[in-house]
């Protein structure tokens, strides 16, 4: 373990991504040969689950059939499935006492695709969710979830309750599980339940989450290769660390330029820079870069483009006099943003993180929730870095659940004392959480691409919390490694205008889980995905941020990195007018 990570694998990574923009050079991918396609099976065993399945650490609690025509996703009937309810490796700390397990749910379709799902879930874990695939599967309002389509899934806690949340970090195996070992120990045993449950192994075995869940399956790309075929990650937090500590040292700067009053030690961060004034951005980013992909319709596909045509300082107005909100923004405001959407940096000079790309998804409301009360809130990047990141873990409990304290936490955030603590072990912490939440071999994944293993990446340029630069730059260096052969077996896609995991001014709804599917099981590499705008009438959920002027059924080819979805000729509201180079 590298004693101070950042700097090492995020400066080659750096190194890396500048000389493959130079080059620029399109590499010939040549693809490899599909894995054999999964085949239809029938539930043999539910109920009987209860007493026949034995399976060491493992208990099971419930086992049911259910069969309710009134249960929809997406105003589809979900259809009939066996419902297993369990926990495994239920032990009590001997550091805290508590009573953990890494408690799951199971869900088994009667009608069977031979495939299994293990569903990452969100957040800091704790909850058990849908084993529906839903949570997992990425994109704003998904039309039909894994089950529907046929998939046995799990869903887990990853080693916690929710109301363990955050103070389990205290506890070591509670934080490595929630790092990678849940998915490990989870595995192995969901397979069997499926042996015995339909009387085979699943022919073809996938991993999917979103954001923290899509950090689980990159984890598992490098640490649990063999166990999947196929691994989907939405918006990963591969830097799920440090991303959280960059967003806690920028608080202070947001703090000096917030108007509102404080209260309670909390400011209200989101009056450094309200919708107003970052509707203003957005529009100096179209003016300058809308057009540079063919067609002028509030979408920004060339991002390396658009790097270039936009400047902070030069394009958007600054005040001569007091702040009116809408036409300008403070020299000292520009100063605030320009810092949040560059690589941050110790004050020795060594690169922490990464720098955002602009996007005029910066207007959305979930862009705000990130930057001004997640990084302040006590459920969020204060108590994650201060219980579960940092070895040792903060001595301020108080700021679990007071919202006063967390705040006060961030405030005086000094990521120069603060980010060593990420990569230290220390006493019974002897695993960093650079260790345990970032994947090890993220930019090699030699194993993957040796087994015809496949990693589907897809990515919000407007992501306010896990930066689609750091992403970009993961997938140039796996990409040198691997003599620009990477997308033969890894593949990554952005979607513009889309904030963390869904939302924003953006073709948000994509199926990438048939996607990746088609590629593991038939060989064919996706180059683009199709993506629909959740207008009116969405059978997925409507898309509330979405621009007065964009149809209801605006769609989009996602397009796989490093190509740009380029308008060329018809309808522009269609995906078939665009193509990918
Ligand atoms: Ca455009």
């Amino acid at each position: 373990m590298k004693k101070f990570p950042f700097p090492v694998e995020q400066l080659k990574w750096l190194a890396l991504a500048t000389a493959s923009m130079i080059a620029g050079c399109a590499t010939v991918v040549t693809p490899s040969q599909p894995l054999a396609e999964a085949k239809a099976g029938t539930l043999a065993q539910c109920t009987r689950l209860s007493s026949d399945f034995n399976f060491l650490h493992t208990r099971l609690e419930s086992v049911a059939l259910v069969n309710d025509p009134k249960q929809l996703f997406a105003g589809t009937a979900v259809g009939e499935y066996c419902l297993i309810k369990g926990k495994m490796h239920e032990r009590i700390s001997p550091v805290d006492g508590q009573a953990y397990a890494i408690g799951f749910e199971m869900r088994l379709p009667q009608a069977w695709g031979g495939r299994f799902l293990y569903q990452g879930n969100g957040g800091t874990d704790g909850v058990v969710a849908p084993a529906d695939g839903g949570l997992a599967q990425g994109s704003g309002g998904l039309l039909k979830n894994a089950l529907q389509m046929g998939f046995a899934v799990i869903s887990s806690d990853a080693g916690h309750t929710a109301a363990q949340n955050p103070l389990f970090g205290l506890d070591p195996q509670a934080r490595l599980d929630y790092g990678y070992q849940a998915v490990g120990k989870l595995t192995p045993m969901a397979k069997a339940v499926i042996q015995a449950a339909y009387g085979r192994l699943p022919d073809r075995s996938y991993i999917a989450g979103t954001s923290n869940g899509g950090r689980h399956a990159m984890v598992a790309a490098s640490r649990y290769t063999e166990q999947y075929d196929g691994f989907l990650a939405n918006a990963p937090g591969i830097h799920l660390q440090l991303s959280a500590a960059t967003n806690l040292s920028n608080v202070k700067r947001w703090d000096r330029v917030a108007t509102t009053k404080r209260v309670n030690n909390q400011a209200d961060l989101e009056s450094a820079l309200p919708k107003s004034e970052r509707e203003l951005i957005a529009k100096a980013i179209l003016a300058k870069c809308d057009a540079l992909d063919g067609v002028v319709d509030g979408l920004v596909q060339d991002i390396a483009a658009c790097r270039k045509a936009f400047d902070l300082a030069r394009d958007v107005p600054t005040c001569t006099g007091e702040r009116d909100g809408k036409t300008c923004l403070s020299a000292v405001q520009k100063e605030v943003v320009a810092l949040a959407f560059a690589s941050p940096k110790l004050s020795n000079g060594a690169p922490f993180y990464s720098s955002f790309p602009f996007d005029p998804g910066i207007v959305q409301s979930g862009w705000a929730e990130w930057k001004f009360r997640s990084s302040v809130g006590n459920a969020r990047n204060p108590v994650s870095v201060g219980f579960m990141f940092s070895s040792p873990p903060s001595s301020q409990i108080k700021m679990a659940t007071d919202n006063y304290q967390s705040a006060a936490f961030a405030l005086a955030f000094n990521v120069d004392s603060e980010a060593p603590k990420l990569s230290a072990t220390s006493g019974i912490y002897t695993e960093s959480a650079m260790s345990f939440m970032s994947p090890p071999e993220a930019t090699r994944l030699n194993a993957l691409r040796a087994k015809g293993g496949k990693l589907l990446v897809a990515h919000g340029v407007a992501d306010p919390i896990f930066s689609a630069d750091d992403i970009a730059d993961w997938f140039v260096a796996l990409d040198a490694n691997h003599q620009g052969q990477a997308a033969s077996f890894a593949r990554l896609f952005f979607v513009p205008g889309m904030g963390h995991s869904r939302g924003g001014p953006a073709t948000d709804q994509f199926d990438a889980l048939s996607a990746l599917v088609q590629w593991v099981e038939r060989g064919e590499a996706p180059d683009r995905i199709h993506a629909s705008a959740r207008g009116a009438g969405n059978r997925g959920g409507v898309n509330t941020e979405l621009p007065a002027d964009w149809p209801a059924s605006r769609s989009r080819p996602l397009c796989v990195y490093p190509k740009v979805a380029r308008y060329k000729s018809g309808d522009p509201e269609l995906a078939d007018s665009f193509v990918c180079n």
